[in-house]
């Protein structure tokens, strides 16, 4: 998984060793050092203003972050001026200690794994543990990235609690991190949504409560800083704060939120890739995915006339997504995931808005079997890696959808509806 660093070094390394031996065979050093050898004290000085300028030229014009960043070259505007890049001393550690890194297998959350549907009318202290950890997984196939998580996953865990309930959340950083995480929940009122109560360094471990005032369907993130550099590493996951009314229940409910990933080396680049914050600043991610990984095969399953609620997320950092299942319209949308008394609920919606560090909850029933493409339907963000795949069993349809022109048997069925009375309430 080191290739692509390990040929990149030799390919320097190389290039260096032939500037040298042409510069030998060229006789510069001897040159040079007969030069040095005739220097007084006032080449000297000389020799070091030049050197001074040239450092001035090439560095005065950075602002040195107090945590000096990688690479060193980026302003920052945020308030407290951190660059959206990696500390420069974790970056080489991460060098030398990546390979004690936990390898997970599979880094993207099952959308399965929802918690089920909460039946308590009272409210209860929900006890809650979190735990921030940086691992090593494969975007797709060969391609390995240094994801920063919650429960070494991406999104972390779908979490479910009911309007009212207090919640008393531990934060703990795993001790191989090599960087401090936090937690801000967007269900939380207060500065920071927990973020200032939760900071962890490694090896630390930090409990809030908080009381879930509003319902609906929040984000949860790392916001330590660069907050950016955190989500776009995989800190992100759902909450939903269950309206006290209750959620009619459904047969099926799935849990999916998207995020981008920043790596150097284009599409494809096979090996461990490496965080490109350029990419980041420009909000041009190199992969774009529904549950932190690109699908391997699908994991959502449904039987024909199935009512399912799929609980969509948008951890960002950079895109609103344009939720849509290709083959399926959402019969009920909760627009930005609001619910609760007065809030809107949509009818009959192709494609819904979920915003970076926003939520949105769909339903619908499955009708036909197949298969359908969850997507953003900016659709070029399908080729890196948007889009998850629904199963639907069950016997076909013909009434719905079927190939080839129409049974007679469904056209003597319209024929023989009410034509009359249907074209006079039509003309008014
Ligand atoms: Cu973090």
């Amino acid at each position: 998984m080191y290739t692509y660093l390990i040929t990149q070094l030799i390919g320097t390394l190389l290039i260096l060793l032939v500037i040298l031996l042409t510069l030998i065979k060229l006789g510069f050093w001897k040159w040079l050092f007969k030069k040095i050898r005739k220097f007084n004290l006032w080449t000297w000085l000389l020799v070091l203003t030049a050197v001074v300028g040239l450092f001035l030229l090439l560095l005065g014009n950075q602002k040195f972050a107090l945590h000096f960043a990688m690479p060193p070259n980026m302003h920052s505007h945020t308030p407290d001026k951190n660059p959206p890049s990696l500390p420069i001393l974790n970056a080489i550690d991460f060098l030398f200690t990546s390979k004690d890194f936990e390898k997970v297998s599979d880094i993207g959350a099952d959308p399965n794994d929802v918690p089920a549907q909460i039946t308590r009318t009272n409210n209860e202290v929900v006890k809650i543990s979190l735990a921030a950890k940086e691992v090593i997984s494969e975007i797709a196939p060969g391609i390995y990235n240094n994801y920063w998580t919650f429960n070494g996953q991406t999104p972390g865990p779908m979490l479910r609690v009911l309007e009212g309930d207090v919640i008393e959340l531990t934060l703990t950083n795993d001790k191989t991190s090599l960087h401090e995480h936090n937690i801000d929940l967007h269900a939380v009122t207060g500065p920071g949504g927990g973020a200032e109560l939760t900071k962890v360094k490694p090896g630390e471990s930090k409990t809030f409560s908080w009381k879930a005032m509003a319902p609906g369907l929040y984000i949860y993130h790392c916001a330590t800083s660069n907050v950016s550099v955190h989500n776009s590493h995989g800190q992100y996951g759902l909450i939903l704060v269950q309206p006290k009314s209750g959620l009619e229940s459904v047969d099926k409910e799935f849990y999916i939120a998207q995020g981008e990933l920043y790596t150097q080396g284009g599409i494809g680049q096979k090996g461990l890739v490496l965080f490109d914050p350029q990419a980041l600043l420009d909000g041009n991610p190199t992969y774009v995915t529904f549950n932190g990984k690109v699908e391997q095969s699908p994991r959502m399953k449904v039987k024909k006339g199935d009512r399912v609620r799929i609980y969509v997320g948008n951890g960002g950092v950079n895109l609103v997504s344009s939720f849509h299942i290709i083959g399926e319209i959402f019969d009920k949308v909760y627009p930005e995931a609001a619910m609760g008394e007065g809030s809107a609920v949509l009818k009959n919606v192709q494609t819904t808005t979920v915003l970076p560090g926003g939520a949105s909850i769909v339903e619908f029933t499955v009708d036909v079997p197949g298969k359908y493409i969850l997507v953003d339907h900016a659709l070029a963000r399908m080729n890196k890696g948007a889009w998850a795949v629904l199963q639907v069993e069950g016997d076909s349809s013909p009434d719905i959808i079927k190939e080839g022109a129409t049974d007679s048997e469904i056209l003597n069925e319209l024929n023989s509806m009410d034509m009359g009375s249907m074209m006079h309430s039509g003309s008014h």
